[in-house]
């Protein structure tokens, strides 16, 4: 149950993201003033991104700095276990260059808990979503891309691939506890998806504005969008065998993530 004093975990993603970091948990920290943790995990070949959050001197901010382009995926899920190692009751999952809007997260947790949801996806595609500035191309290629999934995956949610999301405890730790095994970059979206989903957990999305970056560069490559077609093809046996009658259902996980009988 969550109540005013529980922590708050944020996690982001960055890679090269220099001109927008400082923003963001700036903005970040005034939507949570009162408790939260913010974890940046960053995969960045250069130090810019870590001098410029360890110049913010900030004690609610922690760093992970890896080596090597990791995946979004991957970072998430690691960002997750150290905030869930934290005492995270309720973790947000976003994006660093300013596409997602902090000013909506205080609204993402209320909805989270008052629906009792595992996960809460701000939504690009429901009918009051707004997408401001993406180009048309990029526009059909997200569409597409979404439907084929939801043609594949089958979960009743109509945005599977932005990376703005919200997580209960049980959520995060399920999420920590069973995924990554299918790819490490943005797959790892869907595959957090099902494995909620399909193991019973409630999972529920709200509309949301996002906003196409305006400073830095798309780390995207296209390996990593063939990397996601074939985790797609991948998550489809995971689904399967997910929605036999006798699966696992929800499992328990401790602080290490081992699962609990
Ligand atoms: N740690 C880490 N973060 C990543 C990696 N790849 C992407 N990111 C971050 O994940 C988030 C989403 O990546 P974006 O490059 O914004 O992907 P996108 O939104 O599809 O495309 P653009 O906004 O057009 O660049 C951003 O915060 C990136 O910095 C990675 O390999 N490791
Ligand atoms: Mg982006």
């Amino acid at each position: 149950m969550q109540h005013s004093q529980s922590l708050v975990g944020v996690v982001i993603p960055s890679y090269l993201e220099g001109e927008n970091i400082q923003t963001l948990i700036r903005q970040i920290s005034e939507q949570l003033p009162e408790k939260c943790r913010i974890v940046v995990v960053d995969d960045s070949p250069t130090d810019q991104t870590v001098k410029l959050v360890k110049q913010m001197q900030l004690p609610h901010v922690d760093l992970v700095h890896r080596s090597g382009k990791g995946g979004r995926g991957s970072a998430v899920l690691e960002g997750m276990a150290h905030l869930l190692k934290a005492g995270c009751e309720t973790i947000v999952e976003m994006d660093a260059d300013l596409s997602h809007p902090p000013a909506q997260i205080p609204s993402l947790i209320a909805l989270l808990n008052s629906r009792q949801s595992d996960m809460l996806i701000a939504s690009r595609y429901l009918p009051s979503s707004e997408i401001r500035n993406w180009p048309l191309t990029r526009r059909i290629f997200s569409k597409c891309s979404n439907l084929l999934a939801k043609a594949v995956l089958r979960v009743p949610i109509s945005d599977y691939t932005n990376g703005y999301r919200v997580y209960s405890r049980a959520g995060a730790q399920t999420a920590v506890g069973t995924c990554g095994q299918l790819g490490k970059g943005f797959i790892a979206l869907s595959e957090i998806l099902v494995n909620l989903y399909f193991r019973n957990y409630k999972v529920s999305e709200t509309p949301t504005v996002f906003v196409n970056r305006v400073r830095g560069e798309s780390s995207v490559t296209y390996k990593e969008v063939l990397g996601a077609l074939v985790g797609l093809y991948r998550i489809f046996w995971l689904k399967r065998e997910l929605s036999k009658p006798c699966h696992i259902g929800k499992l328990s996980f401790e602080k290490n993530g081992n699962a609990v009988p």
